[in-house]
C-alpha cells in the first residue's frame, strides 16, 4: 500500500494549517480557527498518519505527546553556558548597578544615554532549547547552568514551543532560552487535584513547573499544560543579518515561531524603567501568570559585547525583584506538628489568604521562644509574608485588633499523639516528644523510609503510612517487610491489587543501594549526601556503627555534629536492634566489597591521617583531600596524636605550628602527588 502524491500533499497541508493556527493561538494569543476546525483538521491528520505511518514525521503537530515513560534523564552539558542574573531589591540597588556598569566603560567613551528592555521576570524553571535545520533536537533543563538534563519528550508536549521553525533557511543550529511556567490557573488546578487525592500540595508555580518538567511520563506533562515564554537567542556567526539587539532578538524569537512576553518594554532612561517597574508592581496582580520582578537588559548587543560577563552573571542585566508579599490574616487555631525525629513545631492554621499567587492557611512559628517574641495568641490578626519559594513565616501582630480575652500561648505539656511528655533541653529551642514509639514519629520515619531519595517505595505515601501505623498494621520500618494481603486488606480503599502492588514494591526495596538504606534510617544530619559520604568510608553497617567519633569525624565531608549524631544513634538499643531486623530481612547494608562504594585507586595511603592546611600551589583543598580519600587515606580537620602526615602549603597557620610540636611528618602538595602515583591533576 503506497501513499499517493495526492495523500502526501493532504498530510502536508494538514499539518501547515494546524502549526498556524497554533502559533496564532498560543504565539501571537490571537486565534483564528475555531476549536472545533481545529479538531477535526486534527483527527483528520492523525487518521491519515495511523493508515500510513510513512506519513509521520517528528514535527507533525500529532507527535507531541510520546507514549514510552523515559527511565530516567541523561546529564547534558549546554553548548553555550546559561548565566545567573543579579539581583537587586530596590531602585537604588538598581541605579548602583547602572552607575556600574557605567564605570566598567571608563577606558572607552561613556555612554551617555542607552536603551534598556524591561521584560516581566516570570516564576518558572529555565529551559533550554536546540534546534538543527529548523527542528527541534533537544530541550533541556537550566540545571546548575553548565549541565541540565535532557527532558526533550517533556519539551515537546509545551504548545508554545515550536517543533519546527518558521524560517525559509533555518540556519543549521539555533539555541533559544526561555522559561517554562504553569500558568496561574493551571497551577491552582493541579493542586486542588493533589489535595483531593492527598499529595503534597505544590508550594508556588515555580516548584510545580520544575517539578512536572522533571516528570518521567510525558503524558503527565501533556496533562500539566506548561505554557513558555523565550528570551535569549543564540544563532551561528555566519547567520545573516542577525538581530543586533534584545529588543530585535524578541521579535526575531516571535517571527520563528516562539511566545515571547508581550509585556515588555523598550526604554530610552532608567526612569522609565522605574516607571515600569512600578506600573508593573500593580499590573502583575492580575496576570494570569506568576511574576516576582522586572530583569532589566542593556538593549544594544555591541553593548553588551564590550561589558561581557563576571564569573556568575552578565554585567549588562539585573533582576529587579519585588518585595515579598505581605498580607494580613487571622489565626484560628494553634497546634503542634510532631516530626519525624519528635521535634514539636507549633504552626499557626489561619484563615485562608492568597498570597504571592498562593493560598495560604499554614504558617510555622518554629518554637516556643519565637512564639512568645511575637506574642501570637489564637484570635490575632497577623502579617504573613511569602517570598518566592519560602515557606510562609508571620511577620508581626496587629496587636490594636486584638480581641479582648485572648490568652498567650504556650506549647502544650504533652505530646497532642502519645501524651508522653514533651521535653525541651537546657539551652535548646527546640521541644520534643521523646517516646520513640510515638505514632506521629512512626509515621514520619516510615513515610521518610518510603521517600524517593530513600528506599523509593512507590504507593507508599502520607495517607497510606496514616492508616497502617493507626492500626498498628506496623509498628517500625521493619514491619513494612511483612505485611500480607490479609492485614492491607483492613485498610480503606484497599483492593487486592494495590495490596499485592504495594507489597511487592516494599518487597523490591531490598534491592535498593546501602546509601539509601542509610538514609532512609533517618538518622539526624544524615541526609542524601553525607549517607553516601558515610558509605563510602564504612563500606558496612558494621563499621559504621563501631566508628568512634574521631573515625567518623575524620571521614571526608563528615564534620563534628554529624559524627556525634551518627555515634550517638548507634548507642541506643531500640536503634541497633531495627538495624538488625533489617538486616535479616534482607535489606542492603553494605559489603566489604560492596559495588555501592567507587573502586578506590591504589591504596598507597591507606589507613594514614592526613590534615591539609593552607594554600596549595595548584590543588584546591576539596581537590587534594579527594586525592587522599581516593588513596585509602584518611582526612581529619584537626592535627591530633592520630595525624600522620600534614600536608602544607602557603599561608599555613596554628595547625603546621601544633603539628610542628607533635613532630608529625609535613609534606609539599608535590610530595603528596608523588606519594599517591603523582599524575591525577590534569
Ligand atoms: C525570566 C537567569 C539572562 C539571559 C542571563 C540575562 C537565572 C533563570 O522571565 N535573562 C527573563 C527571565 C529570566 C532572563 C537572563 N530573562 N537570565 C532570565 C534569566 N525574562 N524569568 N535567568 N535563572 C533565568 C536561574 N534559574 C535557576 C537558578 C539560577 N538562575
Amino acid at each position: 500500500m503506497t501513499v499517493t502524491p495526492q495523500t502526501q500533499q493532504r498530510a502536508s497541508q494538514l499539518r501547515q494549517q494546524l502549526q498556524e493556527a497554533g502559533y496564532a493561538y498560543y504565539v501571537l494569543d490571537a486565534p483564528i480557527m475555531e476549536d472545533t476546525v481545529y479538531d477535526r483538521l486534527y483527527r483528520e491528520l492523525q487518521e491519515l498518519e495511523e493508515r500510513y505511518p510513512e506519513l509521520i514525521v517528528a514535527d507533525s503537530p500529532t507527535q507531541r505527546v510520546g507514549d514510552r515513560p523515559a527511565e530516567r534523564f541523561t546529564s547534558i552539558r549546554h553548548n553555550i553556558p546559561l548565566y545567573s542574573l543579579e539581583n537587586a531589591f530596590n531602585i537604588p540597588e538598581l541605579e548602583k548597578w547602572d552607575g556600574r556598569w557605567r564605570r566598567h566603560l571608563t577606558a572607552s567613551t561613556t555612554e551617555e544615554s542607552a536603551e534598556y528592555v524591561c521584560e516581566l521576570k516570570i516564576d518558572g524553571s529555565a529551559i533550554a532549547l536546540t534546534y538543527e535545520h529548523g527542528i527541534l533536537v533537544r530541550g533541556a533543563t537550566r540545571g546548575d547552568g553548565i549541565s541540565g538534563e535532557d527532558i526533550t519528550p517533556n519539551i515537546r508536549t509545551i504548545r508554545a514551543i515550536p517543533l519546527r521553525l518558521t524560517l525559509e533557511n533555518p540556519p543549521p543550529i539555533v539555541e533559544v532560552r526561555g522559561e517554562a511556567f504553569l500558568p496561574l490557573e493551571e497551577f491552582n488546578r493541579i493542586n486542588q487535584e493533589r489535595a483531593s487525592t492527598g499529595e503534597p500540595l505544590f508550594a508556588n508555580p515555580r516548584n510545580a513547573a520544575a517539578g512536572t518538567l522533571r516528570q518521567l511520563d510525558p503524558k503527565i506533562v501533556d496533562r500539566r499544560r506548561l505554557a513558555f515564554f523565550a528570551y535569549t537567542l543564540h544563532l551561528p556567526e555566519a547567520t545573516p543579518n542577525p538581530p543586533q539587539s534584545q529588543w530585535q532578538a524578541l521579535e526575531y524569537l516571535q517571527h520563528i515561531g516562539f511566545s515571547v512576553n508581550p509585556n515588555r518594554k523598550l526604554c530610552q532612561s532608567l526612569a522609565e524603567v522605574e516607571t515600569y517597574f512600578q506600573q508593573w508592581d500593580s499590573g502583575r496582580k492580575s496576570l494570569p501568570y506568576m511574576t516576582d520582578g522586572v530583569v532589566v537588559k542593556l538593549n544594544s548587543f555591541p553593548l553588551q559585547e564590550r561589558l561581557g560577563f563576571t564569573n556568575k552573571f552578565p554585567r549588562w542585566a539585573i533582576a529587579l525583584k519585588y518585595p515579598a508579599e505581605e498580607v494580613p490574616t487571622v489565626v484560628r487555631e494553634i497546634t503542634v506538628n510532631i516530626g519525624r525525629t519528635g521535634a514539636a513545631t507549633p504552626m499557626a492554621i489561619m484563615e485562608p489568604v492568597q498570597v504571592a499567587g498562593t493560598t495560604v492557611q499554614r504558617a510555622t512559628l518554629h518554637n516556643q521562644d519565637r512564639i512568645a517574641e511575637l506574642d501570637i495568641r489564637v484570635g490575632d490578626t497577623v502579617i504573613i509574608r511569602k517570598a518566592g519559594e519560602i515557606i510562609p513565616e508571620v511577620v508581626r501582630v496587629l496587636l490594636e485588633l486584638r480581641p479582648p480575652d485572648t490568652q498567650a500561648y504556650t506549647m502544650p505539656k504533652n505530646c497532642p499523639e502519645c501524651d508522653s511528655q514533651l521535653v525541651r533541653p537546657a539551652g535548646e529551642s527546640v521541644t520534643r516528644c521523646l517516646n520513640s514509639s510515638c505514632s506521629a514519629i512512626l509515621r514520619g520515619s516510615v513515610v521518610h523510609w518510603a521517600s524517593r531519595d530513600a528506599l523509593d517505595i512507590k504507593g507508599l505515601g502520607e495517607k497510606l503510612v496514616e492508616q497502617i501505623v493507626e492500626k498498628e498494621i506496623a509498628r517500625s520500618v521493619a514491619d513494612l517487610y511483612e505485611l500480607t494481603r490479609e492485614k492491607l486488606m483492613s485498610l480503606e480503599r484497599m483492593g487486592e491489587k494495590l495490596a499485592d502492588k504495594l507489597i511487592n514494591a516494599i518487597s523490591n526495596s531490598k534491592q535498593q543501594s546501602y546509601p539509601r538504606v542509610l538514609y532512609g534510617l533517618g538518622i539526624r544530619y544524615v541526609g542524601k549526601t553525607n549517607a553516601e559520604l558515610l558509605a563510602e568510608s564504612f563500606p558496612t553497617i558494621q563499621a559504621l556503627s563501631q566508628a568512634s567519633v574521631d573515625d567518623l569525624e575524620s571521614t571526608y565531608g563528615i564534620g563534628s555534629e554529624i559524627a556525634q549524631s551518627v555515634w550517638q544513634w548507634f548507642k541506643i538499643p531500640a536503634n541497633q536492634e531495627l538495624v538488625g531486623r533489617l538486616q535479616a530481612i534482607g535489606l542492603n547494608f553494605g559489603s566489604e566489597d560492596s559495588p555501592d562504594v567507587k573502586p578506590m585507586g591504589e591504596q598507597l595511603l591507606a589507613g594514614k591521617t592526613f590534615v591539609v592546611t593552607g594554600t596549595l600551589p595548584t590543588l584546591s583543598r576539596q581537590e587534594a583531600e579527594a586525592l587522599i580519600k581516593q588513596s585509602g587515606g584518611k582526612i581529619s580537620s584537626s592535627v591530633s596524636q592520630k595525624t600522620d602526615y600534614i600536608v602544607v602549603g602557603d599561608k599555613a597557620g596554628s595547625k603546621l605550628e601544633k603539628a610542628q610540636q607533635l613532630g608529625i611528618v609535613q609534606l609539599s602538595e608535590s610530595e603528596l602527588l608523588e606519594r599517591v602515583g603523582g599524575k591525577e591533576k590534569g
